[in-house]
């Protein structure tokens, strides 16, 4: 998995630096995109699908000014997967009740829980009932469950009819605000489980459907999702199990067949390991990508330039002097990866290691105290800086010589791509038409 990201993120790396979309760059990236929704266990036919759509959008629509092609093309992929995903639903802070069904397994039972606690955390009642006459110990599972957060419970031991069991707890439990009904796990497609869990369905008269879906689930999740929805009309999904390593793919495909959104996602065994859907960081898990909700924020509301500090930051030799300014200025102006974002990529012609994008307000720190121990000359000719001068400036400065170390590093990283920046025509139309030159 580690290895696909990487390489969606060179590839995408490869458009960066491109001044224009072309055809065989983006058929490696669409090329990527479908091996990570594949190995995350999206459905095939929607792959397809979808890389067709990312591929005509991507050639077809208009660069705009304000976003790069790397860019350009991560937009839409979020996009189309977002439309996928459709919107997520939210439920409604009133009465009502909501039936749960899903496979053998896929978390019904903790789900409810989950639920329950949801809302008792809003300030409203929630009973639940349980229809599972099917699972020896399900009665005794719920009833136990639903002590332990301190919701009301409707079960019939003796009962084995659970379309009964439902109406009467229906009636029972009809002055609380929200009335839970858990279902016994079963196939989609074996019949006489389906006829029942539609007659469950039909007495509760839910106003809320959900499939309860494990996120391990692979490539039946569209087969499954359907004959659900044809037998009781979901209105939703709740993907659980998404702390283990599943990508969540069958989710996905899952969605996309029935037209609906997702609810909520399971993050846990307990109680509270629940958390209403996202898809920014559902889509960052798919595709393996841990920051495309940082990249897609910086396209919908770009950070103002800040002319003086970008001037600084593109002038004279950089010594660490420079540097330890620019720093103070990207104290104030974010991260150093955000202030990339703001050059135009694609003339950049240089390639920031990640490490130095990924920096941190600490690293920035410790780099800040090392230089406080440096001598002018050191300061304005790090050259100068051998292992002699390391062990002092470590010393002086209090910490392992390797974080000396690290800071001459990340200057030269720095010098470097400052270099490939002035170096680049494009970069200098840019400045000119910045009025920076
Ligand atoms: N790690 C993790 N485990 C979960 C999650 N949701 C449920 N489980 C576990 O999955 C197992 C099955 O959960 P249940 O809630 O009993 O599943 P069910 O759908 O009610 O099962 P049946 O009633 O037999 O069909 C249990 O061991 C749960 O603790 C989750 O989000 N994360
Ligand atoms: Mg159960």
């Amino acid at each position: 998995m580690e290895g696909l990201s990487s390489s969606l993120r060179d590839t995408l790396k490869k458009l960066a630096r491109a001044n224009r979309i072309d055809e065989k760059t983006l058929n490696e990236v669409v090329r990527d995109i479908q091996r990570a929704l594949l190995s995350a266990d999206v459905n095939v036919a929607l792959v397809q699908q979808l890389s067709k759509r990312i591929k005509e959008r991507a050639l077809k629509e208009e660069l705009s000014g304000k976003l790069n092609p790397r860019q350009h093309v991560i937009n839409i992929v979020y996009q189309e997967l977002v439309a996928l995903l459709g919107e997520p639903i939210s439920v409604r802070l009133a009465h009502h009740a909501i039936i749960l069904v899903g496979l053998q397994g896929s978390g019904k039972t903790t789900t409810t829980m989950k639920l329950a606690r949801f809302f008792q955390k809003k300030g409203l009642k929630a009973a639940v009932i349980c229809a599972d006459t099917f699972r020896p110990g399900a009665y005794d599972q719920l009833s136990q469950l639903c002590s332990r957060i301190g919701a009301p419970f409707y079960g019939e031991l003796e009962n084995k009819n659970a379309v009964e069991i439902t109406a009467h707890g229906m009636a029972e439990l009809k002055r609380y605000d929200v009335v839970l009904v858990d279902t016994a796990g079963r196939h989609a497609l074996e019949s006489d489980l389906v006829l029942e869990m539609k007659a469950i369905n039909e007495i509760a008269n839910a106003d809320e459907r959900f499939l309860v879906l494990d996120s391990g689930i692979g490539q039946q999740a569209s087969e499954q999702a359907r004959a659900f929805n044809e037998a009781i009309g979901l209105t939703g999904v709740i993907v659980t199990k998404l702390d283990g390593t599943a990508k969540g793919g069958g989710a996905l495909s899952a969605v996309a067949e029935v037209g609906t959104g997702i609810a909520f996602i399971g993050t846990g065994e307990t109680v509270d390991d629940f958390e209403k859907f996202e898809p920014d960081r559902f889509i960052s898990r798919l595709l393996g990508m841990g920051d495309i909700k940082t990249l897609v924020e910086m396209i919908e509301e770009e950070p103002p330039i800040e002319m003086e500090e970008a001037e600084a930051m593109l002038k004279g030799d950089f010594s660490l002097k420079d540097m330890y300014k620019q720093m103070e200025a990207i104290g104030k102006m974010g991260p150093l990866n955000k202030i990339v974002q703001m050059l135009p990529l694609g003339s950049l012609g240089v390639d920031i290691p990640d490490a130095a994008l990924q920096s941190t307000k600490e690293s920035l720190d410790r780099f800040r105290i090392v230089m406080d121990s440096m001598t002018n000359e050191e300061l304005e000719h790090p050259r100068i800086i051998r292992s002699s001068r390391i062990k002092r400036i470590a010393r002086g400065s209090g910490v392992p010589s390797d974080n000396v170390r690290e800071l001459l590093k990340y200057h030269k990283v720095m010098q470097r791509t400052l270099k490939g920046v002035r170096s680049q025509k494009d970069m200098q139309k840019f400045l000119r038409k910045q009025g920076l030159k």
